[in-house]
């Protein structure tokens, strides 16, 4: 069956991946509508299914399509989602307005299918789309978690620009630029010149001294893995990187683990591509995994402090893909 698809923010860094990603996937779509703001509508956007013309956003209309892939703020989202998903729609919110309602399944295909399967079949049709260093990480996090049980997880992040969207591509560019000219260089998406720096910042400041983003990866982990008091403490730096994100994790676990038996379990896993050969120069790397599905995992080593219980690795993931496109368009695939 071909179903009627509209993405919501078609012109950001997200809505045109989610595009290009029904395309290349194959994703049987019966007709495509591509939403945005007013100033955008009636442009004319090309996407690998020819030249389309931006429509302004209207829920009356997007309320007609079968699937809705929402790429736009929260606020956007809650101010709509609910509605377009109440009159029949499967809405998949790319944004963090409802990761953390109870009854509001945060899926990643690879590790809680069944989430979604359950969920879809009791009516539920708005789910969310997992924060992008989140959902990098757990495809590597869930099937260790299933072999040897995870105790503890401490992520240190590497984050690219384009997880501020295509302006944030677009100051590194451009700041990068003016900096090797010797012009000023000012920033406005970031709180600090990016080019030749990093910014151990990404969102707001929470209570407790951790940020948002770092906070999002503790708490959407524990409800993805179904591990609610899962611990997991994060670190999140934004680098001067274009799309794809790198995160360090330590892992201690409840069973003993060598890093032969996580090579092997991670070379089953769905999503995951393991690049773990040191010795060669092949482990993971923002440029090697940016346009890529899978994520990629490698520097796999027994971790010093944590013994036979404990693992270091390293894991690469677009994150316009595996971080927010191509996962939405997986959750969609899961209702077909
Ligand atoms: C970043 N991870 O790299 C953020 C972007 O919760 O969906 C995505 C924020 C989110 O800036």
């Amino acid at each position: 069956k071909s179903l009627r698809v509209a993405v919501v923010g078609a012109t950001g860094a997200v809505g045109r991946e989610m595009v290009k990603v029904l395309h290349d996937r194959n994703f049987p779509v019966a007709e495509l509508g591509l939403f945005a703001s007013e100033r955008s509508a009636g442009k004319v956007q090309e996407t690998p299914y020819g030249a389309l013309t931006l429509k302004a956003f209207d829920a009356a209309v997007v309320k007609g399509y079968d699937v809705a892939l929402l790429a736009v703020s929260g606020d956007f989202a809650k101010a709509h989602a609910k509605d377009l998903a109440s009159a029949g729609a499967l809405v998949i919110d790319n944004s963090s307005a409802f990761r953390y309602d109870a009854d509001i399944p945060l899926i990643v295909p690879e590790i809680n299918a069944h989430v979604f399967r359950e969920a879809y079949a009791a009516g539920s049709r708005l789910i969310a789309n997992p924060n992008c260093t989140t959902a990098i990480a757990v495809v590597a996090l869930g099937p260790l978690h299933k072999a040897f049980g995870i105790k503890r997880a401490i992520v240190s992040t590497y984050q690219a620009t384009s997880g501020a969207g295509a302006e944030g591509m677009a100051e590194l560019e451009e700041q990068t630029r003016n900096q090797l000219d010797g012009k000023p260089v000012t920033n406005s998406v970031f709180r600090h010149p990016i080019p030749f720096n990093l910014i151990p910042q990404i969102d707001a400041f929470q209570e407790n001294g951790y940020t948002k983003e770092e906070m999002k990866v503790t708490w959407e982990t524990r409800k993805i893995m179904e591990v609610p008091d899962l611990l997991v403490s994060c670190t999140a730096v934004r680098i001067p990187t274009y799309r794809a994100h790198s995160e360090a994790i330590t892992l201690e676990t409840i069973q003993p683990v060598t890093p032969d038996a996580a090579r092997a379990v991670l070379a089953d896993a769905a999503g995951v591509k393991v690049v773990d050969d040191p010795a060669n120069g092949a482990y993971p790397m923002p440029l090697n995994a940016t346009g890529q599905y899978d994520v990629e995992v490698g520097r796999i080593r027994s971790n010093l402090v944590f013994g036979d219980h404990g693992l270091d690795l390293f894991v690469c993931g677009d994150q316009l893909l595996k971080g927010a496109a191509l996962n939405a368009v997986q959750i969609a695939e899961l209702a077909l």
